[in-house]
């Protein structure tokens, strides 16, 4: 299954969080073909004064199925010290899963695609970077949501 992940930090040093992320994925034997947008400084979308974010996108085949990737990836957050006490909180890493093949997923513990994916410059713009011609499940490309949005706050933070 093809998947696209949305990757966030805004604690410590959240370039080098974001980064080892994506090494920790590519271990995984399930998953393959890992390829990372550029990464991205953001302004904290959401209630109260927290730090800029660091944000990015990832794309990778994988075998597992939704919910085990998720388990997977929560172990990575949980590794990197991310502590879920304030819903819309700082955090160390924020990993989730945005679109997994063409299936839609809306239970208790995940709802694929990612239900504001759309209007988050700070998904849509590094979405765009690896997967810019890409038909999303409302019927548009990448390009064009992207295009639509509100880029304010958002800048090219490092290439790789
Ligand atoms: N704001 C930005 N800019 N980037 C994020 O990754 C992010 N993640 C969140 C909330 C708190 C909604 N705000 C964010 O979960």
């Amino acid at each position: 299954m093809l998947a696209f992940i949305a990757l966030g930090s805004n604690l410590d040093d959240s370039l080098a969080h974001v980064r080892h992320a994506i090494e920790e994925i590519s271990q995984h034997p399930a998953i393959s073909t890992v390829k990372h947008s550029a990464w991205y400084t953001s302004k904290a979308v959401g209630p109260g004064d927290q730090p800029d974010y660091i944000n990015g996108v990832a794309r990778f085949e994988t075998t597992l199925t939704a919910i085990e990737l998720l388990d997977y990836l929560q172990s990575i957050e949980h590794k990197h010290g991310r502590e879920r006490s304030v819903r819309w909180g700082a955090r160390t890493l924020d990993l989730d899963i945005l679109l997994f093949g063409n299936q839609t997923i809306e239970s208790e513990r995940l709802s694929v695609p990612h239900p504001r994916m759309y209007e988050r410059a700070f998904v849509m713009t590094p979405l765009n970077d690896i997967a810019s011609g890409l038909l999303l499940p409302n019927n548009h490309t990448v390009c064009h949501i992207a295009a639509q949005l509100d880029q304010c706050g958002l800048a090219l933070h490092a290439t790789n």
